[in-house]
């Protein structure tokens, strides 16, 4: 008799450069014939993330859905200054007690856990309770991942990670530039830090690390990993992506749409710096300045707060008249969630200005849209250069990050680059083709993907 298909929990974290992936993954599981079960946290902290939800279950009603009410805690004296996605985090691990009776009276039974790497240290213990095998959903870089997974390493010797001079050395990985590090990590006291610490030290009861890349844009790193294995003790890291574009309408500003269809192929510069970076107010100004001074038309998605909900400013509080004015024609602003795949997969774009947060990447790789990278925080640096490693983008290493200002001048000249470099583009374009090679039947990705889950059917 043919064995019934696994059915697998999946559990994401928060923020939209959590969510999004995880959901990605789940299709593409259900697409493979599992039986797939979300867990999200409510409430949720921004409002893209509540709607993306509901819009994901509504059109896809063979995944179900189950909600973790989250425990409301008493406000930490600490927490008005610290990243509200996560707090959110922090407070989805405070109410983990809910999940083991969520997950021990399913039926069919679970035959596995897929979650955040931030979740990991508080279900590995579940999933052992439950004989569930556990695999880590990595949101980031092949190159953050092995950071994390290495990290144990590192701050087994706290001296001498803060004194390390310039470069981290994990074996078979190119060396990681100390400026490249998220810079939260140097500091103890941060949320950001502490709970890398907690799940770094977990990942080795994982078995196994689902991360979003593909064979042919990090050959090489893939193949100097020792048995894809950071540590002796890590668990090898699975490359499945890209992970596919969901391809949900999306509830929201659609201007945007008709607006591209105007403009000629490839004419169009996007920009965004993902869904959690406010950019600063000087730093827009001379934003406004490179883009008019390079001339190319422009869509910009503008974020002004960290979390959805705040950012209320309205446009002519944080733009100048005279630049609205005089690029009223050849620019279209963004204000509000929109659907960036879709954004990304218009002919009439020819570039992307992106922070590299790590999905962005994927995406860019996905429509073979060559990048310009400019990181802002977190792992992004990290990123950035994986992007120009694998032919997909350009990368000022000498831009200011975490907060420092880069000028119109520089901006616009960068620009230039990206939207007239033809050998560039030929390399985004092989990226693409192979992008979806490797999640067709067959390709790289898929191969994976299938033997994690032919391992799972008992
Ligand atoms: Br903004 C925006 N529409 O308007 P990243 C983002 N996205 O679909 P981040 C939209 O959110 P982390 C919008 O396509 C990507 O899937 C975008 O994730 C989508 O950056 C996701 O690129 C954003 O990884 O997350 O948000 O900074 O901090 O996890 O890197």
């Amino acid at each position: 008799a043919t064995q019934p298909p696994p059915h697998i929990a999946l559990f994401p974290g928060a923020e939209m450069g959590h969510l999004m992936p995880v959901l990605r993954l789940a299709t593409m599981l259900a697409k493979r014939s599992c039986i797939v079960t979300v867990i999200t946290a409510y409430p949720t902290v921004s409002a893209a993330e509540s709607d993306q939800i509901s819009s994901f279950f509504h059109h896809n009603p063979k995944i179900n859905h189950v909600e973790l009410q989250l425990t409301p805690r008493f406000q930490q004296e600490d927490s008005a200054s610290a990243d509200p996605f996560f707090l959110q985090f922090d407070l989805i691990n405070q109410s983990i007690h809910l999940l083991r009776p969520l997950l021990s009276s399913s039926s069919p039974p679970f035959s596995a856990m897929f979650v955040d790497f931030f979740l990991v240290a508080k279900t590995a213990p579940i999933a052992k309770e439950l004989h569930l095998p556990i695999y880590v959903v990595s949101t980031s870089s092949l190159e953050c991942i092995s950071l994390m997974a290495y990290f144990p390493v590192l701050t087994s010797n706290p001296t001498e990670f803060n004194n390390a001079s310039t470069e981290i050395k994990i074996p078979g990985l190119p060396p990681i530039a100390m400026s490249s590090l998220p810079l939260a990590l140097f500091d103890p006291g941060n949320l950001f830090t502490s709970m890398t610490i907690k799940n770094s030290q977990a990942l080795s009861k994982a078995d196994g690390i689902l991360t979003n890349t593909f064979e042919y844009f990090q050959a090489s790193t893939l193949g100097t990993l020792d048995k894809a294995r950071v540590t002796a003790s890590s668990p090898p890291i699975l490359p499945v992506g890209p992970l596919e574009p969901l391809n949900i309408p999306l509830d929201g500003d659609h201007r945007y749409q008709s607006w591209l269809e105007k403009q000629p192929s490839q004419s169009v510069v996007y920009i965004s710096f993902g869904s959690r970076t406010a950019i600063s107010r000087d730093q827009v100004q001379e934003l406004e300045s490179g883009l008019e001074k390079a001339g190319w038309r422009f869509c910009w998605n503008l974020k002004t707060s960290i979390v959805d909900k705040d950012d209320q400013a309205d446009l002519e509080d944080i733009l100048s008249y005279l630049f609205l004015e005089r690029t009223e024609n050849t620019g279209m602003i963004i204000r509000g969630w929109t659907d960036q795949q879709e954004i990304l997969a218009h002919p009439a774009i020819g570039g992307f200005v992106s922070h590299c947060g790590w999905n962005s990447v994927m995406e860019a790789a996905w429509q073979g849209v060559p990048i310009l990278a400019w990181p802002q925080n977190g792992d992004q640096r990290l990123n950035a250069k994986v992007v120009e490693e694998a032919g997909l983008g350009l990368w000022e290493r000498n831009w200011d990050w975490g907060g420092g200002i880069v000028k119109g001048d520089e901006i616009e000249r960068k620009i230039v680059e990206l939207m007239t470099d033809e050998k560039l583009r030929e390399r985004a374009a092989k990226v693409r083709e192979e992008a979806r090679k490797a999640v067709e039947s067959g390709g790289s990705s898929d191969r994976v993907i299938r033997d994690v889950i032919n391992s799972l059917i008992l």
